[in-house]
């Protein structure tokens, strides 16, 4: 019977987290929502007129390169301007926790969804989806970091307009090895995950003893898939959210900013 966020589930949620092995997170979009970056199936899940996932697809890069890169830009320019939230610091702040054990007999690892990089202060991360700051070369596969603002001229401006500027690929960010276009590092819908990555993950869900699943609508695959891969094997599930999203152990139903902290015990002196 899963408790809901009352004083007494955060303390047997508190009771669970102290006997807990290998401590694992699945984060999505809800995790940032209050950065202030809006969700995917949120009303912030529309740009222009397009909806997030007709515009995270190697289709819509081929047809129209221009107008994928003005939406990735968009989301570039947003999360440059954005901080972590408190939850972001949970997270922070749980992981020293853990580390600073002696000895240390508990694992904490994040794996989360989201591709706005506001994680990257974790020591133990994993980034299924990829990073808006990293761009590749479409030509020779060349990585790199990119917070450059605006990522290049042509499209400087372009995340206040609500039209296609149609630019020419000669004017989209180009590979400063090999001057060909490149695409942002993402994974999008229809391209497979990074094999290093998938087996890392699978690493943390064959040992996980306690899955939390946080702000996350678990509609995309194979992230959906976790939390009941984690069940099957007889690990606890907690999940943190604005809405009831499934079958869990542990609820706790309001913002991650406030739940989070209190269920990590991380809570901000006040
Ligand atoms: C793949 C990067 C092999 C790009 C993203 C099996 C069944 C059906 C379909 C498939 C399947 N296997 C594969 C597929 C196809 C597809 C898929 O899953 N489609 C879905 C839509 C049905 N998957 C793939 O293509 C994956 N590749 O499996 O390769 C393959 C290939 C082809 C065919 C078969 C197999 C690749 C998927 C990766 C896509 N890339 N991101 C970019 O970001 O631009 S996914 C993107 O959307 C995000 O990264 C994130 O993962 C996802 C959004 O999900 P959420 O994070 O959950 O966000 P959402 O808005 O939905 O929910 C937010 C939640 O937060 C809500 O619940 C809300 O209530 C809550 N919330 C809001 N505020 C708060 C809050 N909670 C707490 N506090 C708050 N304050
Ligand atoms: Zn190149």
């Amino acid at each position: 019977m899963a408790a809901n966020s009352t004083s007494a589930s955060y303390e047997a949620f508190h009771q669970a987290l102290k006997s807990a092995k290998h401590i694992a997170t699945l984060c999505g979009a809800g995790l940032s929502a209050e950065s202030g970056i809006p969700t995917f199936r949120g009303e912030g899940g529309w740009w222009r007129t397009f909806e997030a996932t007709e515009l995270a697809t190697p289709t819509a890069f081929k047809k129209n390169p221009s107008r994928v890169w003005e939406f990735y830009h968009y989301r570039r320019e947003l999360v440059l301007k954005k901080q972590p939230n408190k939850a972001h610091k949970a997270l922070v702040d749980f992981e020293d926790k853990i580390l600073s054990q002696t000895p240390q007999n508990q694992t904490f690892t994040v794996i989360t969804q989201n591709v706005d990089g506001l994680s990257s202060n974790l020591k133990n991360f994993i980034a299924m989806h990829g990073s808006l700051f990293r761009t590749r070369c479409t030509k020779c596969g060349y990585i790199e970091e990119n917070r450059n603002s605006p990522i290049c001229e042509g499209l400087k401006g372009t995340e206040n307009s609500n039209f296609d500027i149609n630019l020419p690929i000669e004017k989209l960010p180009s590979c400063t090895k090999c001057n060909g276009l490149i695409r942002p590092d993402v994974v999008w819908f229809n391209e497979t995950l990074d094999p290093d990555i998938l087996n890392k993950i699978h690493e943390e869900l064959n040992r996980c003893d306690l899955f939390l699943i946080i702000g996350t609508s678990g509609l995309v695959y194979p992230a959906a898939s976790y939390a009941n891969y984690v069940k099957s094997r007889g690990g606890k599930l907690a999940i943190f959210n604005i809405e009831d999203t499934g079958k869990a152990d542990f609820k706790f139903i309001g913002p991650c900013g406030e739940t989070l902290p209190r269920a990590l015990d991380v809570c901000e002196e006040t």
